[in-house]
């Protein structure tokens, strides 16, 4: 008989896992400690298209074979025509809400997405050589003037665009302000919203990665104003946030511990992607680190402190790890390091919960 003297923590630890094609074992993915659902999506459909219930069910099916629940995806990626008002914007959330509901369906209770026109992530290199013998994802603010914005593809992407196509986009940019992406924003949050409502879904934006504009385009979800005057925007709970640190932590003005804090009591932060970024120059140049509060430039304690004394226990996973013991991992997600930070995660949060 065992005998589980601990009453466990409240946070629901999360891997990021992309369903069949990943190389990471999901027997490997349940042995790192407290780990309890995978993070995944329907990766064979078009941006924009309506999902098949059959994927959502094998890919449960999947997790649960292997001890894992599945109530986290990301993402339901947003169409372009979404975020720019394109004439069949209402077609494509109506597919949105259809996907919604079929996630409800099948159990997820978190949807993460993002609203960062054309590009998601953005960084210089993926392989930027740390002092310690791994490498990791960086940006450098002198390599980003270097990019041409027409040749761009990142791995783990939601989309990929053909140069005319991605020329068209960024050309209809040209003309969208802030304050026209914010609008149609809420106007498909207020579309979908009620739907979460009815179908038990959390919503969970995603900050923009890096939290600043590039290459003109505007950018939405930044900073602590911005999150305000989305949620003052639409104000359901539902409308909330998945609170990544090394997104937000890449701007030095966030004040992570202050918005964990204040977003955590607000019943916002529905989903935490836990990470740490080390600043490397005085611009905005950063490169990817362990977890580990002293290897970076966040305070990882007090953050997830923050959480947890403002009431989070919602779903967290470790974020993009560095290649380590000789791994050659998709870029910001092999196994080991973020083994290491899930590890971690749980550590600080046990801490942070003792009562
Ligand atoms: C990068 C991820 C993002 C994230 C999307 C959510 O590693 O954090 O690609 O999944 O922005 O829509």
């Amino acid at each position: 008989m065992y005998i589980i003297i601990n009453g466990g923590i409240d946070m629901k630890l999360t891997f990021r896992w992309y369903g069949k094609s990943d190389s990471i074992p999901l027997d490997y993915i349940r042995q790192i400690p407290n780990m309890y659902s995978v993070v995944t999506a329907c990766y064979d459909v078009k941006v924009g298209e309506v999902w098949k219930k059959e994927s959502l069910e094998e890919l449960k099916r999947i997790a649960k074979k292997h001890g894992l629940t599945m109530e986290v995806i990301e993402s339901i990626p947003v169409h372009e025509e979404i975020k720019y008002a394109g004439p069949n914007r209402d077609k494509y959330i109506e597919n949105y809400i259809q996907n919604i509901k079929l996630c409800s369906e099948v159990g997820v209770k978190c949807v993460c997405y993002n609203f960062m026109p054309v590009f998601d992530w953005l960084r210089t290199s993926l392989h930027h050589q740390n002092k310690d013998g791994s490498n990791s994802l960086s940006y450098s603010y002198e390599d980003f003037k270097k990019i041409d914005p027409n040749n761009l593809h990142l791995p783990g992407w939601d989309e990929s665009y053909s140069k005319e196509e991605l020329k068209g986009l960024l050309d209809i940019y040209k003309n969208i302000s802030h304050e026209e992406l914010f609008s149609n924003l809420v106007y498909f949050l207020k579309r979908i919203i009620p739907v979460c409502e009815k179908y038990d879904v959390n919503m969970a934006i995603h900050p923009d990665d890096p939290p600043w504009d590039i290459f003109n385009l505007p950018r939405i979800v930044s900073t602590e104003e911005d999150l305000d005057k989305l949620f003052k925007a639409v104000p359901s709970t539902r409308n909330g946030l998945t609170f990544c640190t090394g997104s937000l932590g890449a701007g030095r003005k966030n004040d992570l511990v202050k918005m964990g804090a204040k977003y955590s009591k607000q019943g916002r932060i529905h989903f935490a992607h836990l990470r740490n970024v080390l600043y490397t120059d005085e611009k905005d140049s950063f490169c990817e680190v362990g977890h580990f509060s002293k290897d970076g430039s966040l305070d990882m304690a007090k953050i997830v402190k923050a959480l947890v004394d403002n009431g989070f226990d919602g779903y967290v996973r470790p974020d993009h790890g560095r290649n380590i013991f000789g791994e050659n991992g998709k870029p910001g997600y092999g196994l080991y390091d973020r083994a290491l930070g899930a590890a971690y995660i749980n550590g600080l949060f046990e801490m942070a919960e003792l009562k």
